[in-house]
């Protein structure tokens, strides 16, 4: 069975790309301990103002440590860092954003959390969607998996019992499909979403939503479908964060040959002007956001 390593090399990644692959990759059973050992909430909050659990700092500090001592990195974004942390020393250009634990409040229901990341080149994280060399995450579930593309289709690997990612999963493709997950409530929705999630309901569509967008966004990207989080009457700019959630899940979305959205246009179309923009999120089937588009055509 394919190993992570020769997918790389067989892909023709550059070699210091495969290395930060790799440790990346290999953050997952220290990860996976500190479950056990980062049960409860503590008193702080991050920067957005929401509660957040000792694994988020724990696992944010553990993979910037690593990533910083590892001079493959020049810049590194983090959903839980107020500033981006720079590493002088390093030898290559690498950029990291990350969300080091999306859906961090589901860890005390034991419902699937993971980690996601985006890798560019040329030093800097404030890059679109577009320029991304890499985007993985890894979900902690019943397995250990790893969702990558370097730019060439979509491979999922699991881990085994010795620590290895092997092959799980080849050019993953998103079916049409009929799941649909959204984000917000139905008072708080703009009318164009709302109008949106009527439709596809009189059409039969199934509702999945965890609230961990990378568990939710693996459902979609095996059976099809979309995942939604809106602009809200309040929040116009949504929930979610561009750089840390919304360009490598998005990026890893078209290439399996579905598509992206802000209700206007692909998300890694989108440039970023600060590092920790929100934006509305749609990704999904193909025929989904073209349901979606069409819904906002006229406005905004
Ligand atoms: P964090 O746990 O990293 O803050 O992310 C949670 C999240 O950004 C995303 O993973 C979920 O899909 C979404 O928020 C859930 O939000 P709601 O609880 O508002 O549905």
């Amino acid at each position: 069975m394919t190993t992570l390593r020769e997918y790389l090399e067989s892909a023709g990644c550059e070699a210091a790309l495969q290395d930060l692959i790799m440790l990346i990759g290999r953050q997952a059973a220290p990860i996976r301990e500190a479950f056990i050992t980062h049960q409860a909430y503590v008193d702080t909050e991050n920067v957005f103002g929401e509660q957040q659990a000792a694994m988020d700092t724990w696992a944010d500090a553990w993979i910037t440590r690593v990533l910083g001592e590892s001079g493959l990195i020049r810049e590194l974004a983090s959903e839980e860092q107020e500033e981006v942390s720079v590493f002088p020393d390093s030898t290559h250009e690498y950029a990291v954003v990350m969300d080091p634990m999306d859906g961090s409040s589901l860890i005390q229901t034991n419902l699937s959390v993971g980690t996601i990341i985006g890798i560019f080149g040329g030093g800097t994280v404030m890059q679109s969607g577009r320029n991304l060399k890499a985007a993985l995450y890894m979900l902690y579930g019943p397995m250990t998996t790893l969702t990558l593309s370097v730019g060439q289709g979509v491979q999922v690997f699991a881990m085994d019992k010795d620590g290895e990612y092997r092959l799980l999963h080849q050019d993953m493709k998103i079916p049409e499909g009929k799941n649909y997950g959204t984000g917000g409530t139905r008072p708080t929705w703009v009318a164009p979403h709302r109008a949106f999630i009527e439709a596809i309901e009189e059409e039969g569509a199934k509702i999945r939503y965890t609230g961990s967008f990378v568990a939710d966004f693996h459902q979609i990207l095996t059976y099809g479908g979309i995942y939604c989080y809106p602009a809200l009457n309040e929040k116009p700019k949504g929930k979610l964060r561009l750089l840390y959630e919304a360009i490598p899940v998005g990026f890893i979305a078209e290439q399996a040959g579905g598509r992206t959205s802000d209700g206007h246009q692909s998300l890694l179309d989108i440039v970023p002007e600060e590092p920790h923009q929100r934006t509305p999120i749609y990704v999904g089937s193909p025929g989904m956001i073209r349901k979606v588009e069409a819904a906002f055509e006229g406005t905004g």
